[in-house]
């Protein structure tokens, strides 16, 4: 699929917020790739994609969990979890794209996950990082991100289960997964 196409598709679905922070992620994205060597055909599907679901209705995300191959635990753990894996099945039922990388880059962007690939990774960092987040040590990921994207990663991840963990939010196992992982690579 064309780039303009897939921004033509999500549009109507995201509103003009996310839309506009689609857009971000899909530059940030596409300057990893460039960066760290990776697809930017795949990368700005991808990006273009990851929040395709935010808006569904629950039922509907919970209805395409219970139906598809995905995990079910999902459906214990916070709602705000389902949109990357169900945009994921979503994309391949509805335009075909039937890319085992863009996939995973999309499903795993919210939490992220062990031995993540590089386009996963890059998904996930463009997404903490695009230049309208202002998460207090974004900036400080931002310069890591220039220099070695597993560490940038592990940042973003350990950012972003302090944040979590400060709300007294529960924690999805593969949340803590990419934690682990990233910090074993970044030894
Ligand atoms: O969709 P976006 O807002 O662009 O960003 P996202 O999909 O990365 O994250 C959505 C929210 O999910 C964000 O506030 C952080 C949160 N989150 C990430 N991992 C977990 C989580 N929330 C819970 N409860 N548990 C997690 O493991
Ligand atoms: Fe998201
Ligand atoms: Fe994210
Ligand atoms: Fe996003």
């Amino acid at each position: 699929m064309k780039i303009n196409e897939a921004i033509e598709h999500v549009k109507p679905h995201l509103t003009k917020e996310r839309f506009e922070h689609t857009l971000r992620v899909q530059e940030t994205a596409a300057n990893l790739a460039k960066l760290y060597n990776e697809s930017k055909e795949k990368t700005e599907l991808a990006a273009i994609f990851h929040d395709y679901a935010k808006y569904r209705p629950l039922d509907e995300m919970e209805r395409w969990i219970v139906e598809s191959r995905l995990p079910k635990d999902l459906l214990h753990y916070h709602h705000e979890l389902w949109h990357g894996p169900v945009a994921a099945i979503l994309i391949e039922k509805e335009y075909g794209i039937k890319d085992n990388d863009i996939q995973c880059a999309i499903a795993y962007h919210t939490t992220g996950r062990a031995h993540m690939g590089k386009l996963e990774q890059i998904i996930f960092l463009a997404d903490y990082i695009e230049p309208g987040r202002s998460f207090p040590g974004v900036e400080e990921v931002r310069e890591m991100a220039k220099k070695d994207l597993i560490h940038a990663c592990l940042m973003a991840s350990r950012n972003t289960i302090q944040f979590l963990m400060h709300k007294n939010a529960t924690i999805y196992p593969d949340t803590f997964h990419a934690y682990n992982d990233l910090t074993r690579m970044n030894r």
